[in-house]
């Protein structure tokens, strides 16, 4: 027997039973007795916004970045249901963890725009100030905010607050010992926190079929806790699950673990190039199942939207998408002895010796490293 033979297939995609769906690819209106939706037609009007409009900015951060405007973009194109949809689930007083990708999640808690780009610009170290938008600044370190998360969570617990913590990674991420460590910790502790793995299929170059042998939110069941499996291109769905896990969460019920099964469209990042180990009819079949297709087939449908109203987004897009180009190009420049601020809160016999010897290398040049 092959060893094929012996582990069984690779899971395909999900069945349709495992899979939480509201809304089609082709617009139409789904119910799940689990997860009842009531949306009046600004709702979905104002969810079909956040998308076109978080979809441009990804878009213009791309651009941004092939101009050499900023260093690198990681792109959440493909991913916008799955960040709008849960980051609109959240109560005021929740906090989020970020990993790099969730822009839609930020637009969600108010961050300007250009508190991203400045960030892969590398004019700051994040722009924004987690404490007033309850949004943490961006996590490089693949799964680690999954532990930060947790701990937070636990330390709402411990104060009393009934509020949830809903923190975001990716399918790579799952392999990761940190992630597994907060699922334990966060069982245990019956922690308020929802982890959000958007499984986009790829951690650059590394199929998901290379992270488990079981869809993902069946992890969750070994750690003591529910997992469920939504459609993450379904803006409704998201909603619907992340807004039951958080409550469920802030009323004591312990964690979540929600599965948003979407797709990575664009590279992992601008550094990457995905046509040297993925197939373009991949990226073919999941253009059928775009996040904001369908939502635009859906109010179209349902006659809650008309010419009029798609054509004042594309212009505010439009706008938007100038705006962008123009105040980016504009941030100014940080000075650079500014690099060895906040890196300890008091001062630091290594790092004042530096922060002299490379004060002493710029004064070296005749104007002044300037
Ligand atoms: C601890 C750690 N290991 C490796 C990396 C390099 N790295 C950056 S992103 C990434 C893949 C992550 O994939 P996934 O969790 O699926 O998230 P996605 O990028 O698809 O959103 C890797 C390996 C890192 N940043 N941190
Ligand atoms: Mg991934």
């Amino acid at each position: 027997m092959t060893i094929d033979g012996l582990l069984g297939a690779a899971p395909a995609g999900p069945s349709n039973s495992e899979l939480v769906q509201l809304l089609t690819p082709e617009g139409e209106r789904t119910e799940h007795p689990e997860y009842p939706l009531d949306l009046s037609p600004e709702e979905v009007r104002a969810f079909y916004r956040d998308l076109v409009l978080v979809r441009r900015m990804d878009f213009e951060a791309t651009a941004l970045q092939r101009h050499g405007e900023l260093g690198i973009w990681a792109s959440l194109l493909g991913q916008e249901a799955a960040q709008i949809g849960s980051g609109r689930a959240l109560a005021e007083g929740d906090m989020v963890f970020p990993s790099y990708r969730e822009h839609g999640v930020a637009w969600c808690r108010g961050i300007d725009p250009m508190a991203l780009l400045s960030l892969f610009r590398g004019v700051d170290y994040g722009g924004w100030d987690p404490a007033r938008h309850n949004f943490h600044l961006y996590t490089i370190v693949v799964g680690g905010q999954t532990l930060h998360a947790t701990g937070y969570a636990m330390g709402l617990q411990r104060d009393g607050t009934e509020a949830a913590v809903l923190v975001y990674f990716g399918d790579g991420a799952t392999s990761q010992g940190d992630v597994n460590e907060a699922f334990v910790w966060a069982s245990v502790f019956n922690a308020p926190v929802v982890f959000f793995c958007q499984n986009n299929q790829w951690a650059i170059s590394e199929p998901q079929e290379k992270q488990s042998r079981i869809p993902l939110y069946q992890r969750a069941r070994g750690f003591g806790f529910p997992g469920v499996r939504v459609d993450g291109n379904d803006v409704f769905a998201c909603l619907a699950v992340t807004r039951k896990a958080l409550q469920a969460a802030r009323e004591g019920q312990g964690p979540t673990l929600i599965e948003a099964y979407t797709y990575r469209m664009g590279p992992h990042t601008t550094t990457d190039d995905p046509t040297r180990y993925r197939l373009e009819s991949e990226l073919e079949a999941w253009k059928l199942k775009d996040p904001i297709e369908r939502v635009k087939a859906y109010l179209i449908r349902r006659q809650l939207a008309d010419q009029s109203f798609l054509g004042e987004i594309d212009r505010e897009a439009d706008e938007f998408g100038a705006r962008l180009r123009k105040s980016c190009v504009q941030m100014p420049e940080p000075p650079p002895m500014s690099i060895f601020d906040h890196v300890f809160v008091g001062e630091h016999p290594i790092l004042a010796e530096e922060r002299d010897g490379f004060e002493a290398y710029l004064a070296s040049f005749a104007d002044g490293g300037r």
